[in-house]
């Protein structure tokens, strides 16, 4: 009798490990046909964003869910306060665009506390911070190393390896622009004829871009080769570029990451070499995984986006499909 019971003890032990185990200790999220769900959003100077805002809400609409929108207009701290704020008017779940990895992954934390599950799109937090899959669902969004790799690749064949190059990055501390840059140091390394003259930040934003081109200019003439962040700081050196007399496709090759109508435009007239797709189109994809969440699924914790490329061979033909 008495080793029965020990026994019993024993497997109801064993069970509730495993279960522990298996439990990611995320916050559920109960099936309902409507939610309120939060955006919050990092800031709404360029299309990309605009376009990634519209997607969002445009979606929300179709489903009839209520979503509780802020726009951190470009600050950190406004956005900690805005996920917070949230948390207070209790949503059901975050959507979270982090403008920087590090401030943004303590408030992660506190939603996970609060029992609501935070959904990260578009942009990483620092994994040593927050955890996907264990303090936030996932991360959706586009594998920036392999974008920064991939400019890298284009320019080493167009160029022979030899090329004088200036690189706009992008937010400071923000995932994209760090892994672009490593995506694209990974491959500059190999090729000792490839040199980075300068590498500023342009904060992803034209005119910004284009200030920042004007002074590296001065610096460094012998440059032929911009590789932007994205298509807002290229579309920005264009201008720097031309200001100051030169020929940009031909004395100088301009490439982009993001792929939106102006710089695919840009590219059928020749103005931009290369650009990788990075679409902000996230509406369907983040509400389709909310669902599948609560429904109990399996949520792999990164879901990547595939990214096209846009080039003088296929720009025009794919220029409507460009958001
Ligand atoms: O490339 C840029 C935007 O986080 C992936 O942020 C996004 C980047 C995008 O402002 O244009």
């Amino acid at each position: 009798m008495k080793q029965q019971k020990l026994m019993f003890l024993a497997v109801g032990l064993t069970l509730s490990a495993f279960t522990l185990a298996a439990d990611t200790g995320l916050p559920k999220l109960a099936v309902k046909a409507k939610y309120k769900i939060g955006f919050a959003q990092t800031e709404s100077n360029n299309p990309w964003r605009i376009a990634q805002t519209k997607s969002m809400q445009d979606e929300a609409k179709k489903l009839g869910w209520q979503l509780v929108y802020t726009d951190a207009a470009g600050s950190a701290a406004k956005q900690v306060a805005d996920v917070r704020s949230m948390i207070a008017q209790k949503v059901d779940a975050i959507f979270l665009a982090p403008r920087e990895e590090k401030p943004l992954a303590p408030v992660i934390l506190e939603a996970k506390k609060a029992g609501i599950p935070v959904f990260l799109i578009d942009r990483n937090v620092d994994q040593s911070l927050a955890k996907a899959g264990t303090d936030y669902v996932t991360f959706i969004g586009s594998n920036f190393i392999e974008e920064g790799k991939r400019v890298g690749e284009w320019i080493a064949k167009k160029t022979n390896g030899k090329a004088n190059i200036i690189e706009l990055e992008g937010t400071t501390g923000s995932s994209p622009a760090n892994d672009r840059k490593t995506g694209f140091d990974n491959v500059i390394k190999k090729y000792p004829g490839m040199k980075i003259l300068a590498s500023q930040t342009g904060d992803f934003a034209r005119d910004k871009g284009r200030q920042v081109m004007e002074t590296l200019l001065q610096a460094h003439p012998e440059v032929n080769v911009v590789y932007a962040h994205n298509d807002e700081m290229a579309i920005g050196a264009i201008a720097a570029l031309e200001a100051a007399g030169k020929k940009p496709g031909k004395d100088v090759l301009v490439l982009s990451i993001d792929g939106g109508k102006e710089a695919v435009q840009l590219v059928v007239d020749g103005k931009i070499a290369y650009v990788v797709e990075c679409n902000p189109k996230f509406g369907p994809k983040a509400y389709s995984t909310l669902k599948d969440y609560a429904a109990g699924k399996k949520i792999p914790a990164k879901i990547i986006n595939p990214d096209r490329e846009f080039h003088a061979g296929n720009a025009k033909q794919l220029l409507n499909t460009a958001y």
